[in-house]
């Protein structure tokens, strides 16, 4: 069997920091470059060859539509190119969620594309970065990881894009998925899938627009000022997601004001500010004319109700079919 070959991506992060110590409290992210990371892999032997791109080597925080658009012409490439069997991206772990996601809904399905992280610095005690990245090969090498969106790998465990999210703060089981779970366990030396591919060589879903729409977030809260909402219609927002209490809920007198910025052309989402669980859609929402976001917290939201108006995509009825795929 011919060694399968994986093109990395580096865009930064803890996965790439350093604190200098071993057990120092404060680190630097993106300090490791991409050729360090492969030697380092390679030193290990699993059975893959790895090139490498440094698309960035920032904490992902600082993650902006620039780097998204190297990201995605890379990835692309790296695609289409007969030479590459998949794609490992490594990632900070705040925005990895809102990344795979993106790239979710705009690359083909045909190639494993793995998003990778850490929650703790290469050289802190106890680093989970080496091992998360090792087990991303395993993932991107084999070819049951086309099919199935964007992946990340995280903890041994393997996620989907759209279920993902990142739900802890602290510590190295900081990843959740929901309504699924993750779809696969995952070491250096073992993979096993829990189910098949559900989206078997497919093409993008939507291109990648050269900028994204300006999209909020409303969070929902007792008493909540319902002035920003007026606010951010005349201020030119594009749409507005809720972060909404329990199902999507939110005052009265939120949920009058984001019917009026329905009515002024500025579609609404309604999403929870709660950890997990469905949002789905009340007989309410064919009056105000808004948009339940399913299982997709309100980040993963905003980026795809920016995607969709990006692409003309406007009228509630296909912004809601959007959110009802898988
Ligand atoms: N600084 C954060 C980031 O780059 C943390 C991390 O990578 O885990 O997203």
């Amino acid at each position: 069997m011919t060694q399968a070959k994986i093109h990395v991506l580096a865009t930064g992060g803890t996965i790439a920091g350093r604190a200098g110590s071993p057990v120092r409290r404060d680190y630097r992210p993106g300090q490791i470059g991409i050729e360090e990371f492969i030697a380092r892999i390679e030193s290990f032997g699993l059975d893959a060859r790895l090139t490498g791109s440094q698309i960035a080597n920032i904490g992902s925080e600082d993650i902006d539509m620039t780097v998204w658009r190297e990201l995605h012409a890379t990835a692309l490439a790296a695609i289409e190119n007969p030479e590459c069997d998949g794609i490992v991206i490594t990632h900070g772990t705040d925005t990895a969620e809102e990344t795979a996601l993106l790239l979710d809904q705009t690359l083909p399905t045909h190639k494993p594309v793995v998003l990778v992280g850490a929650m703790r610095p290469a050289d802190a005690v106890g680093s989970d970065g080496m091992r998360n990245f090792a087990n991303a090969v395993v993932v991107a090498r084999d070819r049951e990881a086309a099919g199935r969106g964007v992946l990340v790998v995280m903890g041994d465990l393997v996620h989907a894009a759209r279920d993902v999210r990142k739900a802890v703060t602290t510590g190295t089981k900081a990843f959740r998925s929901f309504p699924r779970g993750p779809i696969a366990a995952v070491t250096p030396t073992s993979l096993e899938w829990f189910a098949e591919p559900w989206r078997p060589a497919q093409e993008a879903r939507y291109p990648l627009p050269d900028e994204l729409p300006p999209v909020a977030i409303v969070h929902a809260c007792a008493a909540a000022d319902v002035e920003l909402v007026a606010l951010l219609v005349r201020h030119g927002t594009r749409g507005i997601v809720l972060a909404g209490m329990g199902e999507g809920n939110a005052p009265r007198r939120l949920r009058d004001a984001l019917a009026d910025a329905v009515r002024a052309g500025v579609p609404v989402v309604r999403s929870s500010r709660v950890d997990e669980g469905l949002v789905d859609r009340e007989p309410e929402d064919d009056n105000a004319g808004f948009v339940a976001a399913r299982a997709l917290g309100p980040a993963k939201a905003r980026i795809l109700l920016q995607l969709l108006l990006a692409n003309g995509i406007t009228d509630p009825a296909a912004i809601q079919a959007a959110f009802q795929r898988r």
